[in-house]
């Protein structure tokens, strides 16, 4: 079925897609011209719906036929998504960046009293959602480093006041690792930690600290951090409470392209655990960014790299409804091409990000995209800009684009 693309959608892009419309048609795909005989096999068992194996997935990794793989993962994502390609308006809060870790990847943290150590009061976060909100974003990401001092009541009022303030704002916040550190500083178990934030207005949780999926990798690289079973068991707990949570794989640093494999199939199997509904909404593929942090010798992703991972990445995980580029590691440019490898999702407009410093130093977080950028470069990748709240309902806008509601 064939849907005219919503005027009113965003009006100051609109303009530039009046002809495009959405497209849930999905190209036929002949695995006999592949260029990489060794792909065909594989190209039947995505035909056929079935899971790849690791094998499988070593044999993604080692082709040199990127146009088969973007086909195969672009077939995965047309399935799913068709020609659409979504956006959302959000902004990036994080709250403070001293962290009781001191993983080797990260240039956030900081110890207390150190050069550059900053932490916001609930005063701080509310103004920058103000801005969020009154800008027209859906949704704030809330995330920080391991606090050494903050009582979870902190958190927990955070939430009761984001909530009380502007009830519209979806709030997505807190890692596994977060998570368990509340479990740490309450006293409480992460069903009654999660439970707890759930009635205080948390909304869903971010995929973030999951890194590489294995104790090798783990120990050389952020040690001290809670592991993969920790991790895993946060996910599984927020999925039985209703909590939509996101997924991360943080790759391109110490770790063998074998052990990207193996994280993503312990992601498949917990996403198959999950109740009907529930689970993972989207997997988001992290490019190291080498630039500041104690691994700033390695040389970080080539954009052949970034390309294959996303393109693996949709085909490993088939009961994952979205793949995103986060663009503001992947780069726009990358994110635009990707679309066409397996990618449906760009995340947001973002705006301030401190996580990850391209070019590193002071005074480089602020990292913004119009919505205007965004949705152009979707379209002219031929795909339907459609904008997104964080739980992936269609959102429409009033004229100004101020006021939103979700589609019914
Ligand atoms: O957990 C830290 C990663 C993550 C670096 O769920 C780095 O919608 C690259 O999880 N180079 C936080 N990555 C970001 C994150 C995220 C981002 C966007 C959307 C969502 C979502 C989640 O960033 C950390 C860590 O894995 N990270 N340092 C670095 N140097």
């Amino acid at each position: 079925m064939s849907v005219v693309l919503e005027h009113g959608n965003s009006p100051a892009a609109d303009a530039t897609v009046p002809w495009m419309v959405e497209d849930r048609g999905v190209p036929a795909m002949d695995p006999g011209e592949f260029a990489d005989g060794a792909l065909r096999p594989i190209a039947e068992k995505v035909l056929g719906g079935e899971y790849l194996t690791a094998e499988d997935g070593m044999a993604l990794w080692e082709t040199r036929d990127i146009f088969s793989l973007g086909e195969m993962a672009n077939h995965m994502r047309r399935q799913k998504h068709g020609n659409v390609a979504y956006y959302n308006i959000n902004r990036h809060i994080n709250y403070s960046n001293i962290c009781a870790l001191a993983c080797k990847f990260c240039e956030f943290h900081r110890k207390r009293g150190e050069n550059g150590a900053y932490e916001f009061s609930h005063d701080d976060v509310f103004r920058i959602a103000g801005d969020a909100a009154a800008a027209g974003a859906t949704e704030v990401h809330i995330v920080g480093g391991l606090h050494p001092w903050l009582p979870f009541d902190w958190y927990l009022e955070m939430l009761r006041g984001l909530r009380t303030r502007f009830p519209k704002l979806h709030v997505k916040a807190f890692t596994a690792i977060e998570i368990n550190h509340f479990t740490k500083i309450s006293k409480l178990s992460t069903r009654e930690v999660l439970t707890a934030l759930k009635e205080a207005g948390l909304g869903s949780m971010p995929g973030g600290g999951a890194e590489v999926f294995d104790d090798r990798v783990h120990d050389e690289v952020f040690k001290g951090k809670l592991r993969a079973d920790g991790w895993m068991e946060v996910h599984r707990t927020a999925h039985q409470l209703g909590i939509r949570t996101n997924a991360t794989i943080l790759y391109g640093h110490v770790e063998s392209r074998a052990e990207r494999i193996g994280h993503l199939i312990k992601l498949r199997e917990l996403q198959d655990e999950a109740p009907k509904g529930a689970g993972f909404q989207t997997i988001i593929p992290l490019s190291f960014i080498p630039e500041g942090s104690e691994l700033g010798h390695l040389p970080g992703n080539t954009g052949l790299e970034d390309l294959k991972m996303l393109a693996i990445s949709r085909l490993m995980l088939p009961n994952f409804e979205h793949v995103k580029a986060f663009w503001i590691m992947q780069s726009m440019k990358l994110s635009q091409v990707s679309l066409s490898w397996g990618v449906d999702d760009l995340d947001g407009t973002v705006v301030w990000y401190d996580i990850t410093k391209r070019e590193g130093g002071a005074g480089n977080q602020h990292q913004e995209q119009t919505v205007e950028g965004i949705r152009r470069l979707i379209v002219e990748a031929g795909f339907v800009p459609v904008e997104r709240d964080t739980l992936y309902r269609r959102v429409v806008r009033s004229a100004d684009g101020k006021q939103w509601s979700v589609a019914t």
